[in-house]
């Protein structure tokens, strides 16, 4: 099976983003029969597919999937892409109010529904004891941007490749410096992307 893995680069003052650090680790120990290209994403409307494309375009994987920064305390399979985007602006880290919010594709569908069983890519990530959750709300920034682009695309392609997009929690050297903000270590969450993928690759070949 072959797979794009993406992760942003850090955003909103931070040094690190965990999206993109789980991407890596994983791609440098992919699970069996999973060949995986990866890069990492601007967190920009825009730059963000057109990174993405000719990679899609040159690899052709069997799979999409993206990775976030979401924060919270599990990783969060994401279920729906919606039709809108609202700029931000970080000052010091901190979100300063901004007026744009608009559709991401004008007279597009409200919202995409991944393809991929997200309620028993949770339960396998659970049982394998791995803090999952499934989320109905990719947000309305640059992650959910990426998601809604990407399953219009793979919708106009009569559904391939397969998409999903997961948000993952903070890492411990970020959550440090914000007391009291849950985390996972970078093993914990490149084991549960490692689990997404054997799931999805044995129904690929099944
Ligand atoms: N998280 C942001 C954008 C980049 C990232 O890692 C989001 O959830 O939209």
């Amino acid at each position: 099976m072959k797979v794009l893995l993406t992760g942003f680069e850090p955003f909103g003052g931070e040094t690190l983003n965990p999206s993109a650090e789980v991407a890596r680790a994983v791609a440098a120990d992919p699970p069996k029969g999973v060949k995986i290209v990866t890069a990492e994403l601007p967190v920009a409307f825009g730059p963000d597919v057109e990174t993405a494309w000719p990679l899609w375009d040159e690899f052709q994987p069997d799979l999409f999937l993206s990775l976030g920064q979401g924060g919270g305390p599990a990783i969060r399979i994401e279920r729906y892409a919606h039709n809108t985007r609202r700029e931000r602006e970080w000052r010091r880290g901190k979100l300063a109010p901004c007026e744009d919010d608009a559709p991401i594709l004008p007279g597009e569908p409200l919202a995409y529904e991944t393809p991929l069983p997200a309620l028993s890519l949770e339960s396998a990530l659970r049982e394998a004891g791995i803090p999952a959750t499934v989320s109905r709300d990719a947000g309305d920034y640059v992650c959910n941007h990426l998601y809604y682009r990407s399953l219009h695309r793979a919708d106009q392609a009569g559904g391939a490749p397969r998409v999903v997009f997961v948000h993952l929690p903070l890492l411990p050297e970020q959550a440090a410096r914000q007391p009291g903000a849950p985390c996972l270590s970078r093993e914990i969450m490149a084991q549960g992307v490692r689990q997404i993928l054997e799931e999805l690759r044995r129904s690929d070949s099944g």
